[in-house]
């Protein structure tokens, strides 16, 4: 493989990590403002844009649409649904930043081609309240297709993996990074940088190990680059114990929402006993939420998990009732069978969309939606800000909303660290963003990089022996690989070094375990809890120990750092807050219920010069009734 490594440097204005929804939205709004004001833009991704992030696959739903010109609901709507689902803890001004802009984002991918299903009356049709049905397939082709437009094919770099940020001082002054596909190292010099570089997932074992490795709900290759590259620039993290737990159909991961939203199904237990009704009663141990409609993601994963504690599962969503029920209410036969075709196309389009493997499962398991239920499970925890999750940089509001606030500091969208801005996953405390809302914020985000470049115009200060400390660093993996291999005759086992793939499973069995993952039944307490930042650390001691092969094995080496100290920010945040606020996403043992003195944010920085850890509160400030 060898060692030697060109030196690569581009120098630019704004810098865009990450090609996904967010980066998308950033690099069509950064290109309208750029050119007005004389900035060059560069995009960097990890992949290759067309099909890179969350999106790739495509997505059946566009799950943020508000819908404030057709005059089907408010910003105010919004921002109560979203604050009732995260249990009280949200920023309030991010999200209605958000949803103020966020039909203004769908409307330009309609414009750009994506078809959103529409009813008689021309119509958009809704899933639910706030979601709407597209043909998504080529979702993200032609979300990026209208970003690399913007930009320019010479100011984006594909297949970059980005590692480090670079400083000035108390300023962003840009990243480090090499490609996975040739022997080059990238420094990217930049006077503002918009993080977009999505959650994480692989941090905790998945439910599908050795025999469907890889197969997880959120994709595998966002690996908490977000996370790390925001902590090792020092910014403020919030939600950080926020994670996400979907409800998915069992083993591939299909989506429900369009199940329970659309078709309108009950999910039923072995006994068919159904535990949104059954268990209704325990939501008033976490009331005020949980009192009205929609019931908070986490309870309604709750009830269901307290089935499968008792020993009630498997969990079945009725698919074959639901369908024959919607069929039922046509008045003649050829009527109903024209609905029921129709139902059973819609049914399975909802996978090819977005979750292909998916319906494998069903084909290759006989499963016929329409005769046969499916299981559906909780899937294991994910880092997902833009979802139901809330993990993140804690964010300046805008001014308007949050202006004279503890929540604004100049630069909607910025982090603590000056010049450095987030969006998408990357962004937190502003969940329920989704494909949609990430865009916009990309586009919030992007606006005020520029404003905050035309105010700040000087190219900052980078340290040629911070680079160079830099690259030795990211590359040695190679180094250990190259000095050590030929000492045994197995390659993968070796004294000298661990390849990125056990150290992942050792990450995952810590996480598994101690904090809080599937086979704990997603419940920790205090001493669970040290224990496994004990094995954290001694985990991060062995990543000076990662090696590997090649460019792909040093990329997985990378994301596995990141996903530990993902896995570390997590802990430590879910060790502070002493209260069980998200049952159903995790549950504290030894604090098992919610307090009115944690309705706060939970707050962790990272201060690598020091690598110490402080832990914060911070106040919610409510902007509306
Ligand atoms: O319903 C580096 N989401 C859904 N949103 C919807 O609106 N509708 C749906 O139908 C959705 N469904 C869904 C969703 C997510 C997932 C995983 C599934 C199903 C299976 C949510 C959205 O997808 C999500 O909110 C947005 O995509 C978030 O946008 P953003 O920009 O925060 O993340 P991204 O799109 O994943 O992009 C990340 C980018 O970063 C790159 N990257 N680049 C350089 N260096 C590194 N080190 C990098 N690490 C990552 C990636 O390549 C990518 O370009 S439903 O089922 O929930
Ligand atoms: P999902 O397919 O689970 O990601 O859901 C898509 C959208 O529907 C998201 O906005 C979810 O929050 C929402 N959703 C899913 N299931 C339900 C439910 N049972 N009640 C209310 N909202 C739901």
């Amino acid at each position: 493989m060898g060692t030697d490594f060109e030196n690569v440097e581009v120098t630019t204005d704004l810098l865009i990590l990450g090609g996904g929804m967010s980066a998308c939205g950033a690099a069509v709004e950064a290109a309208y403002w750029a050119k007005k004001n004389n900035v060059k833009v560069t995009l960097v991704d990890k992949a290759a844009m067309d099909r890179s992030g969350a999106v790739a696959m495509g997505l059946s739903a566009i799950n943020q649409y508000v819908g404030i010109k057709d005059g089907d609901n408010t910003l105010e709507d919004y921002v109560r649904y979203v604050r009732q689902d995260l249990m009280g803890v949200t920023r309030e001004d991010l999200v209605a930043s958000i949803a103020r802009h966020v039909d203004s984002s769908v409307h330009l991918f309609e414009k750009w081609g994506l078809p959103i299903w529409t009813d008689d009356k021309g119509g958009y049709v809704h899933e639910g309240r706030w979601q709407l049905m597209i043909n998504g397939e080529s979702y993200k082709v032609l979300v990026a297709e209208a970003a690399k437009n913007a930009l320019g094919i010479d100011n984006i770099y594909e297949r970059i993996f980005i590692t480090d940020p670079l400083l000035d001082g108390d300023k962003i002054a840009g990243a480090v990074g090499f490609s996975v596909r040739e022997n080059k190292f990238y420094t990217f010099k930049a006077k503002a940088v918009i993080v977009c570089m999505g959650g994480a997932v692989h941090v905790f074992r998945p439910r599908s190990t050795g025999e469907g490795l890889g197969r997880a709900w959120y994709p595998p290759w966002n690996s908490g680059s977000s996370t790390y590259f925001t902590l090792m620039a020092g910014a403020e993290q919030t939600c950080q114990e926020v994670r996400f737990i979907p409800v998915r159909f069992k083993d591939a991961y299909g989506p429900v929402g369009a199940w329970f939203l659309l078709f309108k199904s009950r999910a039923t237990n072995a006994m068919g006993g159904e535990y949104m009704v059954e268990r209704r009663d325990e939501l008033e141990k976490w009331a005020p939420y949980g009192k009205t409609k929609p019931i908070p993601a986490n309870l309604r994963n709750w009830l269901g998990m307290l089935d499968v504690m008792e020993g009630k599962g498997p969990i079945y969503m009725r698919t074959d009732e639901a369908i024959q029920k919607i069929a039922a209410a046509e008045t003649d036969e050829k009527a109903r069978k024209k609905k029921l075709k129709h139902l059973e196309n819609e049914a399975w389009e909802d996978f090819l969309d977005m979750t292909i493997s998916q319906a494998l499962l069903w084909a290759s398991t006989n499963t016929a939606p329409e005769e046969k239920s499916s299981e559906i499970a909780a899937a294991e925890p994910y880092f997902i800000g833009s979802h139901s999750g809330a993990s993140g940089a804690w964010v300046s509001g805008p001014e308007d909303l949050a202006g004279g606030t503890p929540y604004f500091w100049g630069y909607t969208n910025m982090s603590t660290v000056k010049g450095m801005f987030c969006a998408g996953d990357a962004s937190g405390a502003s969940s329920h963003k989704f494909s949609s809302g990430s865009h916009a914020e990309g586009r919030i985000a992007a606006k005020a990089a520029v404003k905050y470049i035309v105010d700040n115009n000087a190219q900052p200060n980078v340290e040629p022996a911070k680079v160079d400390e830099l690259k030795e660093k990211i590359l040695r993996p190679l180094q250990v690989y190259e000095d050590n291999y030929k000492k045994t005759t197995d390659p993968d086992i070796n004294p000298n070094y661990i390849r990125p793939k056990m150290f992942m499973f050792r990450l995952q069995k810590i996480m598994d375990e101690y904090a809080a993952g599937v086979s704990a039944q997603f419940s920790t307490n205090r001493s669970l809890l040290d224990r496994g930042t004990e094995l954290l650390t001694f985990l991060r001691e062995d990543s000076d120990k990662l090696a590997a092969e090649d460019l792909h094995e040093l990329m997985r080496c990378h994301e596995n750092i990141q996903r530990m100290w993902q896995a570390d920010v997590h802990v430590r945040t879910i060790i502070f807050r002493e209260e069980t606020r998200w049952p159903g996403y995790y549950f504290r043992a030894d604090f098992p219920t919610i307090k009115d003195d944690w309705k706060c944010f939970a707050n962790a920085t990272y201060h690598a010069d020091k690598d110490e850890w402080e832990m914060n509160k911070r106040d919610i400030l409510s902007f509306i009734d």
